[in-house]
């Protein structure tokens, strides 16, 4: 069998199968007050509404036991949860530092599986704005430069808000990152918020997704830890290191991670 009729194969089966998974971050979480810092374990691996002080929301389709949920801080943001006042949303998330105006929600899928983006809203505190704000940015990335959703200059609401729905056609990469950008409200960057971030888990058979040898963290970048996790299940002779599917591991097996090595592994 070829690669292309067996991704058209599996592609069926897993239609059958599994079908769609989704989970919603809601930021209800039990005595987290204004201000407090979003734990960075929530929204990770989420097999029930309710998981000790965390909740969630759930569409019907199941959870999705096999993403990570995480609050980027690592460019001086500051993850943090609010009550009320943004619009309707209740419990939602904000980026606390004035000026910075970076919000970033990371979701990252296990080997073997995608992230599916369905929606989510967004609001801006009610009564600080006289009118919708319009926010540099918002954003959705995949592995890819290029952004899957992009919109510049999004007005955001301050009475109710905004849903930035993909149902029809769902996002999907190994990792998504849900951003916004509101530096240029200055000291009101903070006063945009995140809520009700629906998405879900869809298996892919490493064979048929355009960078199998992604094994290791970080996700989306090809590096040592790559290499040394193909050599490991090659020497193996993992399944997972079959990247041609033909049931042999072999030189063909190697040129397709060395090429894809070189090639960088950003095109999910
Ligand atoms: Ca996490
Ligand atoms: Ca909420
Ligand atoms: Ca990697
Ligand atoms: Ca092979």
């Amino acid at each position: 069998m070829n690669r292309t009729h067996a991704a058209g194969y599996s592609f069926a089966l897993l239609i059958l199968s599994t079908g769609t998974q989704a989970s919603v971050l809601t930021f209800l979480i039990d005595g987290l007050g204004n201000f407090g810092s979003i734990p960075q374990a929530y929204g990770d691996r989420i097999v029930a509404l309710d998981e000790g002080i965390y909740h969630y929301d759930e569409q019907g389709e199941g959870f999705t036991p096999n993403i990570e949920a995480s609050y980027t801080t690592s460019g001086g943001q500051d993850p943090s949860h609010w009550g009320t006042g943004y619009g309707d949303l209740v419990n939602i998330y904000f980026e606390n530092n004035d000026g910075n105006g970076s919000g970033e929600i990371v979701l990252t899928a296990d080997y073997g599986y995608n992230v599916v983006l369905y929606s989510f809203d967004m609001s801006a505190y009610t009564s600080v704005f006289p009118s919708d704000p319009t926010i540099d940015a918002v954003r959705v990335q995949g592995c890819s430069p290029i952004p899957l959703f992009e919109e510049i200059n999004a007005v955001i609401s301050r009475t109710t808000h905004t849903t930035y729905d993909f149902t029809a056609s769902p996002l999907q990469a190994r990792e998504i990152r849900v951003q916004f950008e509101s530096g240029n409200l200055g000291g009101l960057s903070d006063d945009i918020a995140f809520d009700n971030i629906r998405f879900g888990q869809v298996a892919v058979d490493p064979v048929d997704i355009t960078c199998p040898s992604d094994y290791a963290a970080p996700v989306c970048v090809l590096d040592f830890f790559d290499v040394s996790a193909f050599l490991t299940r090659f020497n193996a002779a993992d399944p997972g290191a079959d990247l041609n599917g033909d049931g042999d591991h072999n030189f063909f097996d190697v040129s397709i991670f060395l090429s894809e090595y070189t090639a960088g592994c950003n095109t999910d």
